[in-house]
């Protein structure tokens, strides 16, 4: 258990967290609003995204990835725009790596636009998948060592 990553997940709402979740536990996939921070599998810390959209609850957010060793930033490729603000990750004290979702649902040019909102958010290293078609996955699994 020890050597293994705790990662939790943090974007707006309906961006992909609780699928992406459910697909690297390779769970059946099925739609749930996440309403509270919950722990899956000891390893991976799914977050409403409510708390990311709101400033009153980013302070809980922080005391959340507390318990995490990296932040993952999770935002959907079909999104028109982003709701991280640039430099977003600096609040956190913690490895950052972003994730683009719904890459079966983009455009090349979505994908790389949703890249940037990541990079200037703070995140170092970026993946983009599909919690649904599931491509994409194995390399994040790989990378957080999950
Ligand atoms: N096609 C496609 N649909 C996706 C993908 N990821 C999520 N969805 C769909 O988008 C909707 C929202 O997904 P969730 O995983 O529940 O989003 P969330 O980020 O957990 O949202 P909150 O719990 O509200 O914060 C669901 O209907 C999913 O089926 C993806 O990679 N591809
Ligand atoms: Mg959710």
């Amino acid at each position: 258990m020890e050597d293994k990553t705790r990662i939790v997940l943090i974007g707006r709402s309906a961006a992909g967290k609780t699928t992406l979740c459910q697909c690297i536990n390779h769970e059946e996939i099925r739609y749930h609003k996440t309403q509270t921070v919950s722990l899956i599998n000891q390893s991976m810390i799914d977050t409403p995204g409510e708390y990311m959209e709101r400033r009153g609850f980013w302070g809980a957010l922080m005391v959340t990835s507390a318990d995490a060793d990296v932040v993952v930033l999770v935002q959907d490729a079909t999104e028109n725009g982003t709701m991280f603000p640039p430099a977003y990750s600096s609040m956190f004290a913690k490895p950052i790596v972003g994730v683009v979702t719904k890459k079966d649902l983009a455009t090349e040019e979505q994908v790389e636009n949703a890249k940037k909102y990541l990079r200037l958010a703070g995140a170092k290293e970026i993946f983009a998948a599909s919690g649904v078609t599931g491509e994409g996955v194995p390399e994040l699994v790989a990378h957080l060592n999950l």
